[in-house]
């Protein structure tokens, strides 16, 4: 199978790192959506990435449906938690958070290449707020914790950790490590990782 995204993408990210995590054999595609001569429009409807391209030529969308789908391949380890509902709806409520935080990352970083006297401070105001709270929570969940959920890495972890160095890529200035020592350790614990390590942007 091929994962077709782009060095920068969050969103890609977390799928690189259910496939480095879970060691399943891949292709990373380089294909930004907005190239000229892109495939992934024809492929994803929706023009983005990551798309998830199969053998028999199925396209599988959306990062969460990626994930979902990947983690279900195999069971070294287990990303998702299977049996016990609570857990599962946990590790998908810290994904959904997650890519919140990404969601509103996004608007604002597209807001800030827009010509200086064509930018709407709103929005910006609406989502920097929306990104404070999200990791606000997310450290008060965290505080004394080591992983997200349970006693092991899940897409939690992995789907906090693409949030948190995407906004080290494009909002330096916000200082959540400063602000936030749980986000910080936590940080600081999946930058240690290989898979972590292997995709970062640069
Ligand atoms: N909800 C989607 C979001 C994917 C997304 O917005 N990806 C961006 C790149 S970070 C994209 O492909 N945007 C279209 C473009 O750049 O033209 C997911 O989780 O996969």
């Amino acid at each position: 199978m091929k994962l077709l995204g782009s060095a920068t993408s969050p969103y890609a990210r977390k799928a690189r790192l259910v496939l480095l995590e879970k060691r399943l054999p891949h292709e990373f595609v380089v294909d930004p959506p907005r190239e000229p001569g892109s495939q992934v429009p024809r492929l994803n409807p929706l023009g983005r990435v990551p798309a998830l391209l199969l053998d028999d030529g199925t396209c599988v969308f959306d990062s969460p449906v990626i994930c979902e789908y990947l983690d279900g391949l195999g069971d070294d380890p287990v990303l998702v938690p299977r049996a016990d509902p609570l857990a599962r709806m946990r590790v998908k409520r810290w994904e959904a958070l997650a890519d919140g935080i990404l969601d509103s990352a996004v608007v604002i970083r597209l807001e800030s290449l827009r010509a200086p006297e064509q930018r709407d401070p709103a929005p910006v105001a609406l989502h920097g707020a929306a990104i404070d709270r999200a990791l606000a929570f997310a450290a008060s969940q965290l505080a004394g914790r080591t992983w997200c959920e349970g006693d092991a890495l899940t897409l939690a972890d992995l789907a906090l950790a693409c949030a948190l160095l995407y906004l080290d890529l494009r909002q330096p200035e916000r200082d959540w490590r400063g602000r936030h020592p749980p986000l910080r350790d936590f940080a600081a614990l999946m930058l240690a990782r290989e898979s972590v390590r292997a995709t970062l942007a640069t």
